[in-house]
């Protein structure tokens, strides 16, 4: 076994291979960027080397600087996790080179499979099922369209070296067939440098379904079982789970050994994942990763196995800890990618800090993968996942009921999530009866994806209750500070002379502003909410910091997170996210005029164009945004005068920032 290795990542696969390096006495060494000098990776580590700044293109895609830094800590072999270089033959090739183990598969293995035309005829060749196609080395348009008449309609053009839905064109009739092969080329070469095409025909509504496979240098292969990773979007995995629902025993033998067999057939070694296309009972090969996969955990539940262990031993020269016979297959794993998107935003990445942090407690049945503590930023560097959430238990139903539970305590605040599309898809009646294929989301979109929904009164209720709670403790800290503790200056409980002993709190909610009066009584308070009848209620700090509320005789746990003016109510596994309207904030920046201009979105300043002072006309550019990897122009509003500059270029500014101040000229 090695002494030390080399994690070439970051993230959450960074800090999964660190896990088990530690567990097994290795030495782990991590590489960060500029922007991850304080990551959790880099903390877990034993030892940390700079590699270079923020863009991936010019730190943990640098394969020549891995390598150097490799040399520097006397890494003996380098694990690549997934993404970046995992399936780069050239940086395997480079550390073979250098002296350094490549924990992965042979050069020759990830070459193979990194061409779907090559690989599609190795697997004919080992008795791997193939989807009916055309992948020939004539790839002029009159034999690619030939093969597709001879296939017959629907068909899918595909790009040889794609990835991802990239270079793929659905031909549903000969009208269409020569411009999609066309355009399906033209893509190709931009995005790959290879135009070389191959059709197949088009299996609708298929599910994915993968072997994990493992090879040793002895000439050992075995399979893991399947995963069933049809719930997507946009070629992005959101839930995966293994076994693969109702797939009968006969299926599953024939698609391990299929999946054996392609391994064989390219001389694998190490972890790799065959996928599938399942339709109708039948499967077809489409493509082999030559890596570990982001959804190897589902699998590491069911066989009880560490997968990063048995590719730490394969890649020193050991045998496979187990035969074929002796893996487990034992109950039902799920697992969701939690991630930093909006969904209400067509799932755009949410940039921001991670200001509340807390995942559910881990255990035999639940268990969470992350890269990213409280307090940490998802930046616009890096894929924007904060953790996976994976759960096992006995059969199906109730690893899902786990996965719901586990999903509703989950909080997180400072960025939007993916959380409420991930609670209503581990809901779904659709879900929870059978395996779904790769179309579900799409078709359910719009009840996966609710319109934003007032928040309910409930909600309204622990907001207020929170507000009051925190001024009694403000109160109560005065007092103790105060020369008369008993004075009624001091209290905070309502008490007015002369006065009903009430609060009216004010919550801008989305565009409508809530109002909730909080009656004083002897026994608790008297809540006015927006709709319905006067609710009693009461409500206690736990020394957590959560709150344990009562609505009319209703008990609930919440949390409340609050950043100055900007309230977060966790409760049910939703967050809802409030302003207390302070009438004199709101008076002060209507006075303001024409004042602000803020950010549309989270983002960075690339330049600023006026200084303050600068007296300019309506439509003048003012300052230029980068978000989403995209520039915004901010311009004036208003023939007028730039009052103030409250950023330079190349400072980060969040959502709603307040970026120049200005001052409409009269009509
Ligand atoms: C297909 C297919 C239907 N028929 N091939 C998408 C990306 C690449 N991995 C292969 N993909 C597909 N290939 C044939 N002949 C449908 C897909 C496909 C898909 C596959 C797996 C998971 C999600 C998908 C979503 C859309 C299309």
């Amino acid at each position: 076994m090695f002494d030390k290795i080399l994690i070439a990542n970051r993230g959450e696969i960074a800090c999964r291979v660190i896990r088990t390096c530690r567990r097994m006495g290795v030495r782990s060494v991590a590489v960060f960027s500029d922007a991850d000098a304080s990551a959790m990776h880099v903390a877990m580590a034993d030892e940390a080397i700079h590699i270079g700044p923020a863009p991936a293109r010019e730190s943990y895609l640098r394969g020549d600087v891995i390598l150097e830094a490799a040399r520097r800590a006397g890494a003996q072999a380098v694990h690549p996790g997934y993404g970046f270089l995992s399936e780069n033959a050239a940086f395997a090739r480079a550390c073979e080179a250098a002296g350094v183990v490549f924990i992965g598969p042979p050069v020759p293995a990830i070459e193979a499979m990194g061409s779907k035309v090559e690989s599609k005829r190795l697997m004919e060749a080992a008795g791997v099922p193939l989807v009916p196609g055309y992948h020939g080395a004539e790839q002029s348009s009159e034999a690619l369209c030939a093969a597709a008449r001879k296939i017959g309609f629907p068909v899918l053009v595909k790009a040889s070296a794609g990835g991802g839905g990239k270079g793929m064109r659905v031909v549903r009739a000969e009208s269409e067939l020569a411009e999609a092969v066309a355009s399906a080329r033209r893509e190709a070469e931009s995005s790959f440098g290879d135009g070389m095409l191959l059709i197949e025909k088009y299996v609708d509504q298929p599910r994915h379904v993968e072997i994990q496979v493992f090879a040793d240098r002895h000439g050992n292969v075995v399979h893991l079982w399947e995963r069933d990773c049809s719930l997507q979007r946009r070629h992005q995995k959101v839930i995966e789970e293994a076994p693969a629902p109702g797939l009968e025993d006969s299926v599953r033998a024939r698609m391990g050994e299929a999946g054996v067999a392609a391994a064989r057939a390219v001389g694998y070694v190490g972890a790799g994942t065959v996928e599938f296309l399942y339709s109708a009972g039948g499967f077809y090969f489409i493509e082999m990763n030559t890596r570990l996969q982001v959804e190897h955990p589902v699998t590491e539940m069911i066989t009880g196995r560490d997968l990063v262990e048995w590719q730490l031993r394969v890649a020193a020269g050991e045998r496979l800890p187990l035969a074929q016979a002796d893996i487990p297959r034992r109950g039902h794993a799920f697992e969701a990618r939690l991630y930093a998107e909006d969904p209400a935003r067509d799932f755009m990445p949410s940039i921001g800090t991670l200001h509340h942090l807390r995942p559910p407690a881990e255990g035999p049945h639940v268990r969470v993968d992350t890269g990213v503590r409280e307090g940490d930023a998802v930046s616009i560097h890096y894929d924007p996942m904060i953790a996976k959430l994976i759960v096992w238990d006995e059969d199906r139903p109730a690893a899902l009921r786990r996965l719901r539970a586990a999903l509703a305590e989950y909080e997180v605040v400072g960025v939007a999530t993916n959380a409420a599309f991930l609670a209503a898809l581990a809901g779904h009646p659709d879900f929870a009866k059978d395996a779904v294929d790769t179309g579900f989301i799409e078709r359910h979109r719009a009840e996966l994806v609710p319109a934003n929904q007032p928040a309910p009164a409930a909600v309204l209720g622990v907001a207020a209750l929170d507000t009051i709670l925190r001024l009694d403790e403000q109160a109560r800290g005065r007092a103790a500070a105060s020369s008369d503790p008993y004075s009624p200056w001091n209290a905070a409980d309502g008490w007015r002379m002369n006065d009903d002993n009430h609060n009216d709190l004010m919550f801008r909610d989305g565009e409508r502003i809530a109002t909730v009066v909080v009656h004083w009584r002897r026994d608790g308070w008297m809540l006015d909410l927006p709709d319905g009848p006067p609710v009693m209620a009461r409500a206690v700090r736990e020394p957590s910091g959560r709150l344990t509320v009562e609505l009319d005789g209703m008990r609930m746990a919440a949390t409340v997170v609050r950043q100055g003016f900007e309230i977060t109510v966790l409760l049910d596994g939703r967050a809802w996210k409030l302003t207390l309207d302070d009438p004199a904030a709101r008076a002060a920046e209507q006075g303001a005029g024409t004042g602000r201009l803020t950010a549309p979105m989270p983002g960075r300043v690339v330049s600023v164009l006026v200084e303050a002072g600068a007296v300019v006309t309506l439509g003048t550019p003012l300052m230029v945004l980068e978000a989403m990897k995209m520039e915004h122009t901010i311009r004036a509003p208003a023939d007028g005068t730039v009052t103030a500059v409250h950023f330079a270029a190349g400072d980060q500014v969040s959502e709603a920032a307040e970026l120049l101040a200005f001052e409409a000229a009269e009509a």
